[in-house]
């Protein structure tokens, strides 16, 4: 084995000690974006990368989920693992039923290793726009790897910045699959949630099969995390936009964790606090049973979903 690359310079470890939500989250709750990174010593991190992070394994993300709340974790293939699934696939095969995963595959990968992972608990593929994550992939190759995972009934997780979503848009809406957005297409929240930028992207959701992930605003958040009130409220910049999203399409969006939090400099999110933060965006026990528990259930575990 050769010798571990060390984290890369400035790159902020996952926060140690959570604090316990305040907000008492609804039985059965997902964690519908987090990530395992190695460990690395079991899982290489890919050549190609454009980070090297520490290590955030299976036994800690299990941890956190049984000390926030939840009951289940939705595993999205991290870039640091290029298109090598092993550490999201060990972690889905140890949680007993309790997690599935996105995956990045290849448009060479075949049909039988795509039923393998099928089989294994993969739900959809990510594609990943990210320039600073990312070479440019050929939309030509996307579209080949939509089209042979689309039979499998799975869907398409997108990463790009909302600056792209103009030029990718026309691309997006001709996927064969239904399609699921991170952090809300990383809306630039100095601008207003009801001018043109965010509006353009609420009526690609409401015009396409769109599903929205109302997630990392410690990551959109020009402000930072902030109090008001005593209460324990925060990243209060981003409010607007996650709750212009629930209350406009409540059967369509999806919250989650976003743990290990690649790529922060800046400060680290307390994952305790970020839960807290769900109320401030579902505001109703309604909104938040459908974001936590009916929505990631129907995408994810359809036979188990009541
Ligand atoms: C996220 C966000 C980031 C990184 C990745 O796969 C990744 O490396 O997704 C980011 O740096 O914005 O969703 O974890």
């Amino acid at each position: 084995m050769s010798a571990l690359s060390p984290k890369t310079p400035g790159w902020l470890d996952w926060y140690p000690e959570p604090s316990e939500p305040a907000l008492a989250l609804p039985p059965g709750s997902v964690d519908a974006h987090c990530h395992v990174f190695g460990p690395q010593a079991t899982f290489p991190f890919a050549p190609e990368r454009k980070y090297t992070p520490c290590d955030g394994g299976k036994d800690e993300l299990f941890a956190l989920r049984d000390h926030l709340g939840f009951a289940r974790n939705v595993i999205v293939q991290a870039t640091c693992h290029g298109a090598d699934n092993s550490a999201m696939l060990d972690a889905v095969s140890a949680s007993g039923g309790r997690a599935r995963g996105v995956a990045t595959v290849r448009p060479d990968t075949g049909e039988d290793e795509l039923r393998a992972l099928d089989a294994a608990g993969v739900r959809g593929v990510r594609f990943n726009f990210v320039k600073r994550l990312v070479d440019a992939a050929p939309t030509e190759q996307l579209r080949t790897i939509a089209e042979k995972v689309a039979p499998l009934g799975w869907h398409i997780v997108l990463y790009f910045e909302a600056a792209d979503l103009p030029e990718l848009e026309h691309f997006f809406g001709a996927l064969p699959t239904p399609l699921v957005v991170d952090h809300m297409g990383r809306p630039d929240v100095t601008r207003p949630s009801d001018g043109p930028e965010f509006s353009r992207f609420l009526r690609f959701v409401e015009h396409h099969d769109v599903w929205v992930k109302v997630t990392c605003p410690e990551r959109l958040s020009v402000t930072g995390p902030s109090a008001l009130d005593g209460q324990r409220h925060s990243y209060t910049d981003v409010v607007p936009f996650g709750r212009r999203v629930v209350e406009e399409f409540p059967d369509r969006v999806l919250w989650g964790t976003d743990w290990p939090h690649p790529n922060l400099t800046g400060h680290m999110p307390d994952d305790g606090l970020l839960v807290d933060g769900i109320a401030q965006v579902a505001r109703t026990e309604e909104e938040r049973h459908k974001l936590l528990v009916d929505n990631p259930m129907r995408l994810y575990w359809p036979d188990e979903a009541v």
